[in-house]
């Protein structure tokens, strides 16, 4: 019992990557027998899709590629194997748009470490355009109060700073940096993180990321481009100036991933979540040894996480900003992403 399926949809479409990239009319697929196909009403820009078009990464995407990986919209198609997601469901399509379930990663629910993902706006086509397919095992469950635009920057964003919180280990009353806190994730974080009881320290520049950072909750905020002594200012903005005791990287910048382990807190964790290109983690030995710091990597977040992220949403503890525009417009999305000149994220509503 199919719903008006379209045979033609609206999508943003990369040919070759750098290039030209097309908004254009392009056939609409059909779902495999575990797959659904999802009428994507909201997807937000992430900055994964802006490295997905530049190539800078050393994982090639499929070309022609279809971007995007924070789309949320409603299911009008379900393979026949698919049980529990029905036509008219509302739900996500996140960067892990697959994965193989069967590996040891997978079986602990660590399925993005499987060695087979399927990645949306990378891999598989993604969520810039009006009809995606994504596995059902995988796609979000969303329920159905929410609204759909304000729900597309948590399928990765929100996701995405929330694991990598709690692998921070940070705990309530503790503090936090978070470096690229004006940014998507970034802002988000500092959400997730007043959620989870923790205080912030946003590290990011201008005056309009300054002001939203405070409106989101952070205690203190040091511009990058404006301090002399980046170190000292975090530390400063602790409360015994001895640091944070957890630093998330959102940047995407390679200075800050340099900068971090001098000025946590003895014991304290710095966790890579931001993917600059070409970047080399550096940390001094000296401090990292006697300060007994903790350095790791985060990536996005398991379908638990996922629902949890969701849930904070649902609760009203998450009320980050984010600005709708059409899908058309992805290219000006792209050059002020590019100039660092947004604050929060973007949202394309797909009917424009
Ligand atoms: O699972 C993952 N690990 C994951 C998931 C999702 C996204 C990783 N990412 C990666 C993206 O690929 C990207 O590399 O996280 C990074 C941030 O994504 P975003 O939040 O979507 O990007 P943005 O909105 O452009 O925000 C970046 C912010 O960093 C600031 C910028 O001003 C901007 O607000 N920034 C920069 I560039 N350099 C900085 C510095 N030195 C800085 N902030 C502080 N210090
Ligand atoms: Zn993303
Ligand atoms: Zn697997």
């Amino acid at each position: 019992m199919a719903t008006q399926i379209p045979q033609k949809q609206w999508a943003q479409v990369i040919e070759k990557t750098g290039g030209e990239i097309q908004y254009k009319e392009i056939p609409v697929q059909k779902p495999g027998s575990d797959e659904v196909l999802v009428n994507i009403k909201y997807s937000g820009v992430c900055h994964t899709d802006l490295h997905a078009w530049q190539g800078d990464w050393p994982l090639p995407t499929k070309l022609p590629l279809v971007g995007g990986h924070e789309g949320a919209g409603v299911v009008v198609a379900t393979g026949e194997l698919v049980e529990d997601v029905k036509i008219g469901d509302h739900v996500g399509i996140k960067w892990l748009n697959g994965s193989c379930l069967a590996c040891g990663f997978c079986q602990q629910s660590d399925e993005p470490l499987c060695p087979k993902p399927l990645l949306s706006g990378y891999t598989v086509d993604g969520t810039f355009q009006q009809y995606a397919i994504g596995k059902a095992a995988h796609v979000a469950r969303i329920p159905k109060e929410l609204p759909l635009d304000a729900i597309a920057p948590i399928l990765c964003a929100g996701i995405t700073v929330y694991k990598g919180l709690k692998e921070s280990g940070a705990t309530p009353g503790q503090s936090v940096a978070i470096v690229g806190a004006g940014g998507g994730l970034g802002s988000l974080a500092l959400q997730y993180a007043k959620a989870m009881g923790l205080r912030t320290i946003a590290i990011d520049t201008g005056d309009e990321k300054r002001d939203m950072c405070t409106k989101l909750g952070a205690e203190a905020f040091v511009d990058f481009a404006k301090s002399s002594n980046v170190v000292k200012d975090v530390q400063a903005a602790t409360s015994d100036g001895l640091g944070p005791h957890a630093v998330i990287l959102v940047a995407v910048n390679e200075k800050p991933f340099q900068q971090a382990a001098e000025y946590v807190r003895p014991r304290g964790t710095v966790v890579c979540i931001g993917l600059p290109a070409g970047a080399y983690l550096k940390a001094p030995v000296f401090e990292s040894v006697i300060k007994m710091v903790t350095i790791k990597g985060s990536y996005v977040g398991n379908r638990k996480d996922s629902a949890e992220a969701i849930d904070f949403y649902a609760r009203g503890l998450i009320k980050a900003p984010f600005k709708v525009v059409g899908l058309s417009e992805l290219k000006n999305v792209y050059a002020k992403m590019q100039k660092g000149e947004i604050a929060g994220r973007y949202v394309l509503d797909t009917s424009k």
